[in-house]
C-alpha cells in the first residue's frame, strides 16, 4: 500500500470530483479506487464492513483509518493550507457555507443531476415524479442565494478561494446537467465559476 491517502470513488460524482479538485489544487497526490454505484458495489457487505457501513461513495482511506463525507476527506486533505481561511471567523463561515452545501444545495441541485440523468424519468418512482419540482424550487433558492451572496464578493467566504467554493463548484457547474436548472439566471455565479476554473491546477470534472 503507498503512503497517498486513497479516494474511493465513483468517478462522475460531484462529491468525489470535489475531493480530486481539492488535492490538485494542493499538489496532493492521491490514489484512486474506483466502484460501480449503479451495479451496487458500494453496498455490497465487504465494503459496508470495511470501507463505509453507509455504503457510499467518497470515501478518503489514510492508512487503515476511513473518513467517509466528501466536505470532510477535503477538509483532512486541506487543514493548515491557503484553502482553509486562518482567521476563526472566515473558517467558521466556510464550514457554514459547507454545511449549506449538504443540506440545501446537494440534496437538491445533485440529486437532481442523479435523477435524471443515471436513473431516468421513465424508471421514476411515485416520490421520485412527486419530489421533482420540490427538489427543482429549493434547488433554484440555493443558487439564488449563492448568486446575491456572490454579486458583492469574488469568493464565498474571505478574500480567496477556500473550501466553501470547492465544494459549492462541484455541482454547481454542472446544474444545467439535469435540464432543470439555467446557469444564465445567476450571472454572479457563472463569473465565480469562471473564476475558479482559472485556479493554477485546476482539473475538469470526469464523465
Ligand atoms: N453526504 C455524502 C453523500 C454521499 C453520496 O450520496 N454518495 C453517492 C454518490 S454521490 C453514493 O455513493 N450513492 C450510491 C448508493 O447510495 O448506493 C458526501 O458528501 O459524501
Amino acid at each position: 500500500m503507498s503512503d497517498w491517502p486513497i479516494l474511493h470513488e465513483y468517478a462522475a460524482s460531484g462529491n468525489c470530483y470535489k475531493i480530486r479538485l481539492t488535492a490538485a489544487l494542493l499538489e496532493t497526490p492521491i490514489e484512486r479506487r474506483a466502484y460501480d454505484i449503479m451495479k451496487g458495489e458500494t453496498r455490497t457487505p465487504d465494503f459496508l464492513a470495511t470501507v463505509n457501513a453507509n455504503g457510499r461513495i467518497p470515501v478518503l482511506q489514510v492508512g487503515d483509518h476511513f473518513l467517509p463525507e466528501s466536505n470532510a476527506a477535503c477538509f483532512y486533505l486541506a487543514e493548515g493550507t491557503h484553502l482553509v481561511p486562518h482567521d476563526r471567523f472566515e473558517r467558521a463561515d466556510m464550514l457554514r457555507w459547507m454545511f449549506f452545501e449538504q443540506y440545501n444545495h446537494e440534496p437538491n441541485v445533485a440529486t437532481l443531476r442523479f435523477w435524471m440523468r443515471w436513473v431516468g424519468e421513465d424508471n421514476f418512482s411515485d416520490l421520485q415524479r412527486a419530489l421533482v419540482p420540490v427538489k427543482q424550487e429549493a434547488g433554484k433558492a440555493a443558487l439564488a442565494l449563492m448568486d446575491e451572496h456572490l454579486a458583492e464578493r469574488d469568493w464565498l467566504t474571505g478574500h480567496d478561494l477556500s473550501l466553501a467554493d470547492i465544494c459549492l463548484y462541484a455541482y454547481t457547474h454542472v446544474a444545467e446537467d439535469s435540464g432543470l436548472f439555467t446557469l444564465a439566471d445567476y450571472p454572479a455565479v457563472r463569473r465565480w465559476i469562471e473564476r475558479i476554473e482559472a485556479e493554477p491546477g485546476f482539473v475538469a470534472m470526469e464523465e
